[in-house]
């Protein structure tokens, strides 16, 4: 039994789907793959049904109907492996933007130094991103620092969505009051976490632009991030996280 499950969202990935959970089969590190398709009408799920024929034992897929957000897809993945015995949780796109590979740093990180919350952040040594708009650079950037001015919360990478969760961690967050579904969901989480006491580290890694497929990145979920932290922060004044 691997004690890491990589939980990957997918809607539309029909491009990426099949390299990444390729490459994530190879890695040194005996890695389970939980995918949570949405319906996707490009066929996703069944392109990860054909791949669990080969790998029966590391691949499995949660379907839902209708695309529901990043947030929730999460949410219903994290459930999923909590009913299983893992131990370490992981946050990964399925568009290449996080590599893989960084996986093993994230994993052993969180196991070798004992750290709740790994996250592989793209502003803790200058800014690495490749292939962004300069004007999404610099979104998410100034959104980074937006957040840890707001929250107080000793992030440079509060939206990052690479991420290693101890089963701790998991296991004291009530997910039911978890409110947010794109960017906030990824503050929401790490600022709990933070405000519950929990360690985290940042790690850097290289974000590069999925090159296949399609983002869903939108305006409401610009909008979600930017009044949802405003939201945070009145709701750890009025009633505290614990
Ligand atoms: N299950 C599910 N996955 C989603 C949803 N929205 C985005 N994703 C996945 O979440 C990951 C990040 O989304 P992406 O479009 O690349 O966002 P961006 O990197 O911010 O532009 C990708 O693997 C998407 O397929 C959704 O509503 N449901
Ligand atoms: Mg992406």
């Amino acid at each position: 039994m691997s004690d890491a499950l990589v939980i990957i969202p997918t809607y539309n990935e029909k491009e990426n789907i099949e390299t990444i959970l390729r490459k994530v089969m190879s890695l040194p590190e005996d890695f389970h793959v939980l995918v949570v398709d949405d319906g996707s009408p490009d066929g996703t799920g069944s392109i990860v049904k054909t791949l669990q024929e080969e790998f029966p034992s590391n691949i499995f897929l949660l379907e839902r109907e209708g695309k529901q957000g990043l947030g929730t897809a999460y949410l219903d993945g994290f459930r999923w492996g909590k009913k299983k015995e893992y131990e370490f949780f992981f946050e990964m796109d399925a568009d290449f933007s996080h590599n893989p590979e960084d996986l093993v740093r994230l994993y052993h990180t969180s196991k070798d130094e004992d750290i709740d919350v790994v996250i592989g952040s793209r502003y803790i040594k200058g800014v690495n991103v490749v292939n962004w708009p300069m004007s999404r650079v610099l979104l998410s950037y100034f959104a980074s620092r937006y957040v840890r001015i707001i929250l107080s919360i000793p992030v440079e990478d509060t939206t990052a969505g690479f991420i290693c969760y101890r089963r701790k961690v998991l296991e004291a967050i009530n997910f039911k009051k978890i409110k947010f579904v794109g960017y906030a969901f990824q503050i929401e989480m790490k600022y709990i976490a933070y405000k519950k006491g929990f360690s985290i580290r940042e790690i850097p890694v290289i974000f590069t632009d999925r090159t296949l497929g399609k983002s869903k990145m939108s305006q409401s979920i610009i909008k979600e991030a930017v009044f949802g932290v405003l939201q945070l922060k009145l709701r750890s004044i009025i009633r505290g996280f614990k």
